[in-house]
């Protein structure tokens, strides 16, 4: 396969105006009449006109009606000595029973759905597969009636009723032009929650979801999830739903999380069905931001779309941004803003940066790719959110609203790029920062790697001036050697030794200003003087994460503990503690003797971590955030050369030290917080359990250990009361927290409480992924992962076939149990290369997910590093391999 180059774009050298579809589904052959208006795109010069198709039975081909020629080649449809203007009749047929990517029409539990993005429609009919091809459609389904009830697809319905032989059908027009990566259609036994909605104009829309008969009393949360989104869009952009019905359907065979087709969002069920006994808060928020993110996309997506694939991040880093500062603002107090900011920050260093690092690295705005399912990516959706968000910082939030109002007058139904998304922002805050520095802060979209900013502080007692020197970097990434500066916002304040917030005076300014301010360094080396400062103070650089960078400054640990304990910026006291706790990390992982961890965590971290864990004032959300360790991944990352097994000894050891040291503090944390009333997913009684879960964690890892403790005498209670708690919970959260408090401390409980987990949840398919990936994701005890996970795929509920149990199962071992699957007799890659080249026979997309497991080969110490390299060079050899895995891999051993 070759690839596909950014440059290489050229408009389509046909319009498509109208497509008039209709379906008779049957899953065994399905056919698919297709009727286009197309005209010839005077623009580009005259060419033969070449449609996509894949795994398609083409029937009939007709052109006004008349037979014509065609030819073949490879897998387009080529016509040529067309009329400028003409109808184009296909007839098609295809399987979707046999349909096991996932891509295209497929069956689903007796269902019909689709999934068109990116290029799915292609495997329906052919047509001009690529999203700047917008067109009206008008949708018929005929299907067996008792079969298939309900008959969906995009827009309105606009006839119904009943045909010969048990069959029925249904008409939907789309008022809306769209490209066919957006077309949907569902059919199937499904019931749905209806709710009638008033737009602040007083128009009428009705919203539904639908799912399986069993499943209605789980749909309430998504439904007030998606009326918070549509509620809003239009207070804070203005943005009103354009559609009289707007539909959410969920389906438990899905390769993604959602999918945003216009006014029939098909869903994942992980991300659609909660209640208190089945999800967990963090089920919950999880549905609030994807319900909200595919609702956004009606607007940012849907209505102004891509012009091609590369510009991805136009539709995907936007709706990231727009999802993260809706549940910001539903979240309601600054509190529990800056915890959702911090979950989020946590993602994209754990995620997106090793990604920036690795093979796989590529531009916010990719410049070339194989197959455009490998993009979907941390980096074209979560960095494209930061940088997103980095102009909003620069423009301020009423300067982002006004540029996003310019955006759509500019380019409603249009296909565009990020450039025209960046210039309409820019364009409507004149002599704004973004505005000046445009086409430097572009770069955010050309250059891959992650930045580091470099900063240190010099004092002049005398001066009275505080200068911070700050430089900026960004490492090679593939294609990409040398790199241009780029625009930084750097939210900073400075705190007195007392750990008040001082005011700030830049040097050549007129008088000092009340709190933090954000400097934008634009160039690779800049100085800050600070003046009037009367003693060294302690600076709060990159507050509130304001840019996706690697922040170095060499903090002492006296001023660390000065930002953990007074910091106004809640982004940084969570961060000086992590500073903290990886400095501790990582001078135990380097140190010789083994295990390093016993004496890793000194007293006056832990008498910082006891005051944080009871302080009168901050919230529990936050508290748990706090004193959770950085994962062994984001330490990976950390270090040039990575020894996963002492990276997990080393972690695991100052988990059981800070359980030990602060028991009798867990103990209080528990007991304070461990009844939170009657169960509401708001967060702070989501952080009260999370907070909760955590002590109960600490307990039973206290009554497993050996080490000193203030009251181990009576630590052996603990798992008991786990156990106790596991039995009698209210609610998921707490009945899986306890579990897992069980399972993680590696108490024989566990074993009892297991199958009875399975016992009581055997008949709820997202219930039991929690199942499994709980003990695929367990702490590693003398390599007892891998024989439960080989196990646990032999288990009934097993199937590799459903992407949600792959990745319950495989994924939370290979990608998410770095301690677990680093082996040194290398079984762990064994058993990583078995599944990806398993799965990629039958769903290449979801094969090349797993396949990123080891994109961090090449940093791993020997014998990891050559067992690593050999399981990948495995997979290459695979003849048959998927355009998706063999990008994947190819670029590991590049
Ligand atoms: N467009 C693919 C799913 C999503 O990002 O919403
Ligand atoms: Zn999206």
């Amino acid at each position: 396969a070759t690839a596909i180059q950014r440059a290489d774009y050229s408009a389509p050298a046909y319009w498509i105006d109208t497509v008039d579809l209709c379906f008779d589904l049957d899953p065994a052959k399905t056919r698919v009449l297709n009727r286009m208006f197309l005209r010839r795109n005077p623009e580009v010069p005259a060419q033969p006109l070449k449609l996509d198709g894949d795994e398609l039975n083409l029937a009939r081909v007709l052109v006004n009606g008349q037979g014509t020629s065609f030819k073949i080649e490879g897998t387009q449809l080529v016509l040529d000595n067309l009329p400028d203007a003409f109808e184009l009749e296909i007839f098609t047929t295809c399987c979707p029973a046999k349909n096991t990517k996932l891509m295209g029409l497929y069956v689903s539990n007796d269902s019909f759905f689709t999934q068109c993005e990116a290029e799915g429609f292609r495997r329906i009919t052919y047509f001009l597969d690529r999203p700047d091809v917008m067109a009206s459609y008008s949708v018929t389904l005929r299907a067996d009636k008792a079969k298939y009830p309900v008959l969906l697809s995009n827009g309105n319905l606009v006839a119904h009723g009943p045909l010969e032989d048990g069959r029925h059908f249904a008409k939907w027009v789309d008022p809306h032009r769209k490209p066919c990566y957006l077309f949907a259609l569902v059919a199937g036994q499904l019931v749905a929650r209806e709710q009638r909605i008033l737009s602040r104009a007083g128009k009428e829309h009705l919203l539904q979801v639908y799912v399986r008969a069993g499943d209605l009393d789980k749909t309430e949360h998504a439904m007030n999830s998606l009326m918070h989104a549509v509620a809003w869009d239009e207070a804070r952009f203005g943005l009103a739903l354009d559609l009289e019905r707007f539909m959410i359907v969920a389906t438990s065979d899905f390769n993604m999380g959602a999918m945003e087709n216009k006014g029939l969002n098909i869903f994942n069920t992980k991300y659609v069905l909660a209640n208190q006994a089945t999800a967990t808060d963090t089920d919950y928020s999880n549905i609030e931001s994807v319900v909200g993110h595919e609702y956004f996309h009606n607007w940012t997506g849907d209505r102004v779309t891509c012009r091609d694939w590369f510009q991805l991040s136009l539709k995907e880093g936007l709706t990231v941004f727009r999802d993260q500062e809706f549940s910001q603002d539903l979240a309601g107090e600054a509190s529990a803003r800056a915890v959702k900011r911090i979950e989020d920050v946590r993602l994209l260093r754990t995620a997106q940066f090793p990604e920036d690092a690795g093979p796989m690295a590529h531009p916010v705005r990719p410049d070339s790719y194989i197959e455009i399912n490998n993009f979907y990516t941390v980096t074209v959706y979560e960095k494209g959110a930061e940088v997103v968000r980095m102009m909003q910082t620069l423009v301020g939030r009423a300067g982002f609203a006004r540029g996003l109002t310019l955006y759509f007058e500019r380019h409603d139904g249009h296909a565009v790029t990020c450039d025209d998304f960046a210039q309409a922002i820019a364009d409507a805050n004149p002599g704004s920062a973004l505005a000046t520095l445009l086409p430097q802060f572009k770069r955010w979209y050309s250059q891959a790697g992650t930045p580091r900013l470099h900063a240190s502080g010099t004092y002049d007692a005398q001066a009275r001036t505080y200068t911070l020197a700050v430089s900026q970097s960004c490492p090679p990434t593939p294609g990409q050697p040398p790199k241009e500066p780029f625009v930084i916002p750097m939210g900073v304040g400075l705190l007195g030794q007392d750990g008040q917030e001082l005011p700030l005076q830049l040097a050549g300014e007129a008088a000092p200003v009340p709190g933090q301010r954000t400097l934008v360094i634009t160039q690779a080396t800049e100085t800050l003087t600070f003046v009037g400062v009367d003693a060294e103070p302690v600076p709060s650089i990159l507050r509130g994460f304001t840019a996706p960078v690697v922040l170095e400054f060499d903090y002492s640990d006296a001023q660390l503990l000065t930002l953990l304990a007074h910091d106004s910026d809640p982004f940084n006291r969570w961060e000086a503690g992590q500073r903290l706790a990886l400095r501790r990390a990582i001078k135990s992982i380097a140190a010789t003797a083994y295990p390093a961890g016993a004496t890793a965590l000194d007293d006056a971290y832990i008498e910082a971590m006891r005051s944080v864990l009871r302080h009168p004032l901050l919230d529990a959300a936050f508290k748990e955030l706090v004193l959770t360790l950085p994962s062994e991944t984001y330490i990976a990352e950390q270090l040039d050369v990575v020894d996963p097994q002492r990276i997990h000894a080393v972690r695991e050891a100052m988990r059981a030290q800070l359980a030990h040291a602060l028991a009798d503090d867990w103990q209080w944390a528990y007991e304070t917080h461990r009844d939170s009333g009657a169960y509401r997913p708001d967060p702070v009684s989501s952080g009260r359990r999370a907070l909760a879960g955590m002590a109960l964690a600490n307990l039973c890892l206290v009554a497993q250990g050996s080490g000193p403790s203030a009251s181990s005498g009576q630590a052996s209670v603990w798992p008991g009361k786990a156990y106790q708690r596991f039995k009698d919970a209210g609610n998921m959260t707490d009945r899986l927290n306890a579990l897992s408090a069980l399972v993680s401390s590696g108490h024989a409980l566990a074993a009892q409480a297991l199958p009875r987990f399975h016992a009581l949840f055997k008949d709820d398919a997202l219930v039991l992924d929690k199942w499994f990936a709980l003990q695929a994701g367990a702490p590693d005890r003398d390599g007892n992962v891998l024989p439960a996970v080989r196990q646990l795929m032999k288990h009934p509920d097993f199937t590799l076939r459903n992407p949600n149990r792959a990745r319950s199962l495989i994924f939370s071992y290979c990608s998410a149990n770095p301690g677990g699957f680093h082996r040194a007799d290398a079984a762990g890659y064994v058993f990583w290369s078995e599944r990806v080249m398993e799965l990629d026979g039958f769903n290449p997309q979801v094969a090349a997910r797993l396949a990123r497991a080891l994109d961090r080969w090449t940093k791993l110490a020997e014998p990891y590093r050559s067992a690593a390299r050999e399981a990948i060079v495995r997979v290459a050899a695979k003849p048959d391999l998927s355009n998706d895995v063999r990008e994947v891999v190819s670029r590991a051993l590049a």
